[in-house]
């Protein structure tokens, strides 16, 4: 007998329902035993910073530039993510270190405000801080700084006695291993400090460091000029080290002085030591590189391979470096869990002290990229840097984005990837953005950021608003540094009048265009405020 047609479809339909269920429960199961095995089997990411000096936001060819080819930096790029609008949160080194480190703009520092600091200044970040390599030790990885420290020595009450034990330092704020160097290249003491010593020194040749006046017999470059590789200006004109005249005055420590043409080279030796080391557990790798910081001195075989003069070859030699980084990590099997971070401390500068011909022979090398200023200024230029991030097991490959970025960021952000937390009252300019870093949020969480120049003049972005207040009291010195003469704009780093720029029209901040929108100033003038007062968390 035939079944009724009613009844033969409710048969179907509930076969049509058992069988969905079945497949939505075992869909369930499966993504469940996939979490299961993500939050299992991934174990924490090392992290690697390579944090370089005076990279500009044009000078790799991963963000434009056409002359110097940075085939590893792009290399980088392509397997991750490569932001535009990054932001260093100073346009000088210390105080972007100093924020990277404790997720506060370094203009928070109620004693040094601006702080370049010479290698015989006390150290900068209070011992015990909460800071980025402290966290990441207290969540269990082994936490490594080496190249350039910049952020002071000892505590300030005593004069630092490098024959001694140099402390405080970097590992009483958070490394367990230090091999750096201590302030800039172009300054004393010219030596590598390894944890709290200076390295290869010889007790019989004890090293004593001056920024006041001369030591001993040591040649000053302003009276010696024929012992010089490369002319220097006056601020540079004091002891000779390896041919090149220095910031500040230096005796003894012979074995000890670094060979500038090396100074790459030892970096590396060091990072991939320490990557060996310690491949089998969770690291953090701070690589603070000299490159391409004054003086420009890259080893022989970097000469002339940019075709834009030595600081584009200390480019090519910075390429070199993080290349090494990358076969190393490949080699030893940790590239895919591996966050890399690559960036810079500031914008480009192409003369600094040193008459080395990094101008005249820039060949059309647009070390800016375009944006408005240098080094030093509140412009564009002197704060948006290169910022690209890899980590193959979460980021997708290949993308760009155009959301903002501050490297005061890192802290909150580190602290979410790696499942610590911040305590209140610290770090308050730092943003969580970990959805933004790993590329998995098309929405702009940050959409402000102060820009920090020389002399603590301030400016601010937010969305495509530029807004800088006029500065000229306290805006002393850029004029004539790393500016090609010229360039009639950079006449404008001392700002007389306020000036609001909008970046989409106007990416090179030419036309002030206050006087149409002087609420928008208004509007921008009062949000820096509230910033200064209650940082950006
Ligand atoms: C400046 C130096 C400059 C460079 C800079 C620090 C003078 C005139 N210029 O004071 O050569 O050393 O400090 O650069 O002394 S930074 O990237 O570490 O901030
Ligand atoms: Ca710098």
């Amino acid at each position: 007998m035939k079944k009724p047609k009613k009844q033969k479809q409710s048969v179907i339909y509930i076969l049509f329902f058992v069988a969905c269920v079945l497949v939505l429960w075992i869909t369930g199961c499966s993504q469940k035993t996939q979490t299961a095995q993500t939050s299992c089997s991934q174990p924490k990411p090392n992290i690697v910073l390579i944090l370089t000096d005076d990279l500009g936001w044009g000078d790799v060819s991963c963000y434009g530039a056409t002359k110097i080819q940075t085939p590893n930096i792009d290399r980088l790029a392509a397997g991750g993510i490569r932001f535009t609008n990054g932001y260093a949160p100073s346009s000088t080194c210390t105080p972007t270190r100093y924020a990277i480190m404790t997720g506060q703009y370094g203009w928070r520092q109620s004693t040094r405000r601006t702080g370049i600091l010479d290698g015989d200044a006390p150290l900068a970040i209070a011992p015990g801080s909460f800071t980025l390599p402290a966290m990441l030790q207290q969540a269990g990885y082994k936490t490594a700084l080496v190249g350039k420290w910049h952020l002071g020595l000892g505590d300030g009450k005593t004069v630092v006695n490098f024959n001694d034990k140099i402390a405080p330092g970097p590992l009483e704020v958070g490394f367990d291993q230090a091999f750096f160097i201590p302030a800039t290249v172009d300054r004393v003491p010219c030596v590598f400090i390894e944890n709290h010593h200076v390295a290869k020194l010889a007790p019989a040749d004890p090293i004593r460091v001056s920024y006041r006046g001369p030591l001993g017999n040591e040649p000053a470059g302003r009276d010696h000029p024929e012992m010089l590789k490369v002319p220097a200006d006056n601020q540079h004109a004091d002891v000779v080290i390896n041919g090149i005249s220095r910031i500040g005055y230096m005796t003894g420590g012979q074995d000890a002085r670094w060979v500038d043409e090396n100074i790459t080279d030892t970096l590396a030796d060091r990072t991939v030591t320490f990557l060996e080391q310690n491949k089998d557990r969770p690291f953090f790798l701070y690589l603070g590189t000299h490159d391409p910081h004054v003086p420009h001195m890259p080893h022989p075989r970097f000469r002339g391979k940019s075709g834009c003069g030595i600081r584009g070859d200390a480019i090519v030699q910075l390429d070199w470096l993080v290349g090494k980084v990358m076969s190393t990590l490949d080699t030893l099997g940790v590239a895919d869990n591996t966050l890399v971070i690559f960036t810079s401390d500031n914008g480009p500068v192409l003369f600094d002290g040193y008459f080395d011909g990094s101008l005249e022979d820039v060949n059309g090398h647009q070390p800016a990229g375009g944006l408005h200023g240098w080094k030093y200024l509140v412009y564009e230029g002197g704060t948006r840097v290169p910022l690209i991030v890899r980590w193959p097991a979460k980021i997708r490959s290949g993308t760009t984005t155009d959301q903002m970025f501050c490297l005061v960021d890192l802290l909150s952000t580190c602290a979410t990837i790696t499942g610590q937390s911040i305590p209140p009252d610290t770090a308050i300019d730092s943003m969580e953005l970990s959805d933004v870093l790993l590329g998995k949020t098309d929405r702009q969480i940050r959409n402000a950021v102060i820009q920090h120049g020389i002399s603590d003049t301030l400016s601010i972005r937010q969305a495509d608003w530029k807004f800088i207040p006029a500065n000229a009291k306290r805006q002393t010195t850029g004029i004539g540094r790393g500016a090609n003469p010229k360039d009639q704009r950079f006449a404008e780093s001392i700002i007389t009048e306020d000036l609001l720029f909008n970046l989409a029209d106007d990416p090179a901040e030419t036309k002030n265009i206050i006087d149409q929108h002087p609420q928008k100033a208004k509007q921008l003038k009062s949000l820096m405020e509230k910033i200064e007062q209650y940082g950006h968390r």
